[in-house]
């Protein structure tokens, strides 16, 4: 309604103001200033002489005068500058602060005859705030506990951006400035630190942003765009660690899951258990990390077992290469296929394994008896006996890291229960 209003009453302003001066006998001319930057980066504000030249055809009584109009729209008396000159030359002079503003002008006779227009000025913060930066620095690696729960992770570095200046931050037009570390191929972000594993490799080139709170039009954007704050941005090189825990000093174990003929099983639940149990899931390359050990204690590795979808990809190949087994015409070589054959979980491998996958492949079971799960997990390191029979002793499907200390690589073979040459879909 207001936005309205004064757009009517300006447009009234503008065709009454032809009309009552046409032809001329007092005009105005300038030479626009309208945005502006500030001149330096630790200037707030900006000394102008904004000329402008009135020429009348009767001076009699002429009056030139302006109001200030600031960010409410409100002509007031100037308060940061006055009026220089004479006739015909004249100048704002004055020192503005950042922001849009106008100076309205005008200029009249004793014939009343009058003329005005509206100057306008916007000051801009254009300059990135400054740090005194340094190029290359060596951090001590320190224990990191990422997700803050109290029990520490790994050793690493820990990068905030006071370590990259010499001196304070400075302090802007608009207020303290703000930052962000990166890896040089990222935007910037909200985190004001960065965790640098100890293990990467070193030296390493990161990068500091540092950026205003000001609303300059002209400034390119991180991410291209144009408006907003003033972004600086600074590569560091950052120097091998040769101070604090050694990278090795809290246990990590890594791990994948695949079955045997190497397909990833992702979103799988992984267990360690020991003083405390510990609990991750496989990502999408089935690969998983398991951090906050305590040192020398001894944990179990396990993956929890899947039982749905029992048919997935149980065939009636399945079936013709467990009974040439059975038949010993064409024997299973492989530990893994042995341990899929025997869907009863019996410890061996009979004709009741393969009337059991007929009665799954035909839909006349909705699981393996015997508690036998989809998919079972058996530590790759595990070896089996010479005569490559998996039950005698019984497969492992835990691991057990006694005093756990430094890095360690758990895996896991995935084995489809019923599904002797690998062909279930994975999830
Ligand atoms: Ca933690
Ligand atoms: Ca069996
Ligand atoms: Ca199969």
């Amino acid at each position: 309604m207001k936005f309205f209003f004064l757009g009517i009453s300006s447009l009234a302003f503008l065709l009454f103001g032809h009309f009552s001066t046409s032809p001329a006998n007092i005009s105005i001319d300038y030479e626009p200033i309208g945005r502006i930057c500030t001149e330096d980066y630790d200037e707030c504000d900006l000394t102008i002489q904004y000329a402008f030249t009135v020429t009348a055809a009767d001076t009699a009584g002429l009056v030139v005068a302006y109001r200030f109009i600031g960010p409410q729209g409100i002509p007031l008396p100037d308060p940061y500058g006055t009026l220089v000159g004479e006739y015909p030359n004249y100048a704002i002079s004055g020192t503005y602060p950042l922001g849009a503003i106008s100076f309205f002008v005008e200029a009249s006779n004793a014939a009343a005859e009058e003329m005005s227009v509206e100057l306008p000025l916007e000051v801009v913060d254009c300059y990135a705030p400054i740090m005194a930066w340094v190029d290359t620095i060596r951090m001590p690696t320190v224990p990191i506990d990422l997700d803050q729960n109290n029990r520490y992770d790994f050793i690493g570095l820990k990068l905030v951006p006071t370590d990259f200046s010499t001196d304070p931050p400075f302090e802007g037009c608009n207020g303290m400035p703000q930052f962000s570390i990166t890896h040089p191929d990222s935007l910037p972000n909200n985190a004001d630190s960065l965790i640098i594993a100890c293990w990467d490799t070193f030296p390493q080139i990161i990068r500091v942003w540092t950026w205003d709170d000001a609303d300059n039009p002209g400034a390119v954007q991180p991410d291209s765009t144009v408006g907003g704050a003033n972004y600086t941005k600074r590569d560091i090189v950052i120097m091998p660690p040769t101070e604090g825990p050694d990278c090795d000093s809290l246990p990590i174990v890594t791990g994948k899951v695949r079955t045997e003929n190497g397909k990833v099983y992702p979103n799988l639940n992984i267990n360690a258990v020991g003083d405390i149990s510990l609990q991750t899931m496989t990502d999408h390359q089935g690969n998983y990390l398991l951090t906050e050990f305590s040192p020398g204690v001894s944990y179990r590795f396990t993956v929890d077992t899947i039982s749905d979808k029992p048919a997935n990809g149980v065939t009636i190949l399945d079936v013709t290469l467990l009974a040439r087994h059975i038949l010993n015409m064409n024997p299973l070589v492989s530990p893994y296929k042995v341990i899929a054959a025997d869907v009863n979980d019996s410890g061996t491998l009979t004709t009741l394994d393969i009337v059991l996958m007929r009665l799954m492949i035909i839909g006349q079971l909705d699981e393996f008896p015997g508690g036998t799960p989809s998919w079972r997990f058996v530590p790759s390191h595990y070896s089996f006996p010479p005569e490559r029979n998996p039950f005698d002793p019984r497969f492992r499907e835990d691991r057990i890291l006694n005093n756990i200390q430094g890095f360690h690589e758990v895996d896991f073979v995935a084995i489809k229960m019923g599904d002797i040459n690998c062909s279930a879909t994975l999830p």
